[in-house]
């Protein structure tokens, strides 16, 4: 017995509980009480075979990822993964058959440790996976060469490159799992157990010797993964190294290919993107935690939603809920609109289903489950209302008033306004306690972020609410404060300011995108507001005009208003910051855009000359980290990993990055202070260091202290 694992002799076996809760994490303690629990029952001569289970609602969810930021250093991960293997190897060699019992999830070093031993069972439920490439490493206790071995290279390979886990089923299939329970786990093992003490037979993955026919096929298989994943790795090196480990293995005997993979995951682990990734890993569930100051309640259960306003905002979200497998009415009072929306969203789901990206029975479920209106007759049922009309501020202070008139005083009230005032939403209401922003991401049933908006009176069950709907919608959530833009836009008007200078300094629009995209984002930002519409942020720009502001401070770029005025809006009219053939998204470039902003840089009394490409990664990072700074000044974010998920999820900032803040604090806040420093000397004063930088800067701290 130990504090870690429970031993009950059930002769002839002895079962051993996992205890560490919530998820059995595999600490250093964990292995330790596991290594010394089997041995001790295979020691014991009224034992014949051993279980091995998890407590509570699952077996082993992997390592404890926490403890990776101790190996700091390539020995440190070489020495601690030695230790693993060893005891791994030591219940491999255990005299007595060694049974693994899964329920829930085996992931990581749990889906290791399980095929360190002899047999397994798992319940039909149950999930079995090497998700390590979704935290930048590979598996580093023999997954990589324990797997290819019981289940094959093709599916090891799928496995460790894609991270997705297999259900009971498809484990059992691919020879993962040796028998799947239907009934109770616990009776269903020791059954099991008792029967193979019987036999008295163990088994050694290690020991399986792979055909050469099937070595050949899998190192023809590491071949074309790693072609394939020349094009979506978006330059992540964890999948690449995942296929290098398993290659090694079906080269290398055992002890070689092992002593391979110890290598390859000691120099994931203290690389960059595992860091990033784990940041990420924990920053996301941070926030999507309550606020610290907010009472601790329980969130109302949402059953039935509403959508008001069928545009493209509407429709992306009316589809959220609905993949969600949430009833939804989707109400405007045009009903040519909706008429179009409920093709656009045919069309789409239809389109999916013939790319193979979806089942069509999950389209047509998608599709039941939306339903067009121009009444609100269905509303006094509905447990959500997210307010999705035109952005303008009276229209939409109309639409919250006559909400509030037809719902139940327990509904929650939303809007996913971008820019609009949350509070005078709330007023108009007349139950501000109700009224939250849900501030989606074109495209809404896409874009995973969902930034909840807290206003002054929204109450602690409207935002404990809120992030259930985002768990439920499977978005990441980050609670922002109502200030304009929130979060990731406000940030993302530094960014395109920048863009648009750098234009008229001389890069060109393609030049720009291709920086940007190699540094990592899915799209530059020309193609971004090109995707966007260039009429969207016309408007808001008209909007702060009327009320004599602008969206980001600094020299304004003419451009995007003259694109405007061309009636070019990007891709929805075939032209904007570049042109595209009808019925095509393929950007291609348009010597226009150039000729535009040599008149633009001539009238500034610019002269256009070469930028090059690491000085516009480095200005448009520059400018997020230095605003991301002033967000967290003003509190629109909680913590600066708030904006890390918040931009990753927003806007597809490359998570091997960890997000804009995270990348600041690995190239170091006093480089970024002196890149400041510099644009401000060449630029002109419009560049201003935040007083958070400065002082992080001046304190030697970081962005993270206290999160
Ligand atoms: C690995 O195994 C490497 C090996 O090859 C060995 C090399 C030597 N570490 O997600 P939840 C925390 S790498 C640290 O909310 P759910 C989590 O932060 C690992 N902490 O529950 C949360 O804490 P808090 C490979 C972890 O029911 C609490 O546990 N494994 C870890 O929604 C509950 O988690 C993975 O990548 C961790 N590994 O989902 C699996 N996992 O309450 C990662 C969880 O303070 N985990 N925590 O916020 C998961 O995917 C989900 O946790 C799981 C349960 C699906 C299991």
């Amino acid at each position: 017995m130990s504090d870690y694992v429970r031993t009950e002799i059930l002769a002839p076996v002895a079962l051993l509980t996992i205890e560490n809760p919530p998820v059995n994490l595999l600490s250093d303690e964990v292995w330790e009480a596991i290594d010394r629990a089997v041995a001790a029952a295979a020691a014991d001569a009224a034992v014949g075979a051993i279980v091995l289970m998890g407590g509570g609602t699952t077996f082993v969810a992997g390592a404890d990822i926490r403890r990776f930021a101790r190996l700091a250093t390539i020995d440190d991960a070489m020495m601690r993964t030695g230790w693993t293997h060893a005891m791994l190897r030591r219940l491999e060699d255990t005299p007595k058959p060694l049974v693994a019992a899964i329920h829930g999830h085996a992931l990581g070093g749990g889906l290791e440790l399980a095929m360190a031993c002899h047999f397994r069972i798992a319940t039909l439920d149950a999930r079995l996976g090497q998700p390590e490439v979704g935290l930048g490493i590979i598996p580093g206790a023999g997954g990589t060469q324990r797997l290819p071995r019981l289940c094959g290279p093709d599916v090891a390979l799928r496995l460790c490159t894609d991270g997705t886990p297999l259900t009971a089923e498809r484990a059992a299939h691919a020879g993962l799992l040796d028998h799947i329970v239907a009934g109770d786990l616990r009776s269903s093992a020791l059954g099991y157990a008792r029967a193979k003490a019987v036999q008295a037979r163990t088994r050694k993955t290690r020991e399986v010797v792979l055909p050469p026919d099937v070595i050949d096929a899998g190192l023809a298989a590491c071949a074309a993964t790693r072609a394939g994943l020349a094009a979506t790795a978006r330059g992540r090196r964890a999948p690449l190294a995942a296929v290098d480990a398993i290659e090694a293995g079906l080269l290398m005997s055992f002890d070689d290919g092992s002593l391979r993979e110890r290598e390859i995951f000691a120099a994931c682990v203290v690389a960059i993107e595992s860091r990033a990734l784990r940041h990420l890993f924990f920053a996301e569930r941070a926030a999507a935690r309550l606020p610290a100051d907010v009472t601790r309640v329980g969130a109302a259960t949402v059953r039935y939603a509403a959508v008001v306003g069928a545009g493209t905002m509407g429709s992306g979200i009316a589809m959220a809920y609905a993949n969600a497998g949430l009833p939804v009415v989707l109400k405007d009072v045009d009903g040519a609109a909706l008429d179009r929306a409920m093709t656009a969203i045919a069309r789409h789901y239809e389109s999916a289903v013939a790319k193979g990206r979806l089942e069509s029975y999950r389209r047509d479920r998608a599709l039941a489950l939306i339903t067009p209106t121009m009444d609100f007759d269905e509303f006094p049922q509905v447990d959500v209302v997210v307010e999705a009309v035109f952005e303008d501020q009276a229209l939409k202070e109309r639409a919250f008033a006559e909400i509030a008139a037809v719902t139940r005083e327990d509904c929650l009230l939303a809007s996913n306004t971008s820019t609009l005032d949350i509070d005078a939403l709330a007023e108009a209401s007349g139950r501000p306690a109700q009224v939250v922003g849900h501030h989606f991401f074109s495209p809404a049933n896409v874009m995973t972020l969902l930034e909840i908006v807290r206003g002054r009176r929204t109450s602690a069950a409207v935002l404990s609410t809120s992030l259930a709907i985002a768990r439920q919608l499977g978005k990441s959530a980050v609670i922002v404060g109502n200030g304009f833009g929130f979060v990731a836009n406000r940030m993302l008007a530094y960014y395109l300011r920048e863009a648009l200078l750098l234009l008229e300094e001389g890069a060109s629009v393609g030049q720009i995108d291709g920086a940007m995209t190699a540094f990592g984002m899915p799209v530059g930002p020309f193609a971004l507001q090109d995707i966007a519409g260039i009429d969207v942020g016309a408007r808001i720009r008209q909007h702060l005009a009327a009320g004599g502001r602008t969206w980001a401070s600094g020299p304004q770029s003419r451009l995007p208003d003259q694109l405007y005025r061309m009636g070019r809006y990007g891709q929805k009219t075939n032209a904007g910051w570049y042109r595209y053939e009808p019925g095509s998204r393929h950007p291609i470039a348009d010597p226009l855009i150039e000729q535009l902003a040599d008149d633009a840089a001539g009238a500034r009394g610019l002269t256009r000359g070469a930028v090059a490409d690491d000085d516009i990664v480095a200005r448009l990072l520059t400018a997020l980290a230095n605003e991301g700074a002033r967000v967290l000044e003003e509190r629109l974010a909680q913590r600066a990993a708030d904006i890390d998920v918040a931009y990753c999820h927003g806007f597809g900032f490359p998570r091997a990055r960890g997000g804009p803040m995270f990348h600041a604090h690995t190239i170091g806040l006093d480089t970024v202070l002196a890149r400041v420093h510099d644009y401000r000397a060449r630029f002109g004063d419009y560049w201003q260091p935040a007083p958070l930088l400065e002082q992080l800067v001046r304190e030697s701290r970081s962005f993270y202290e206290g999160s």
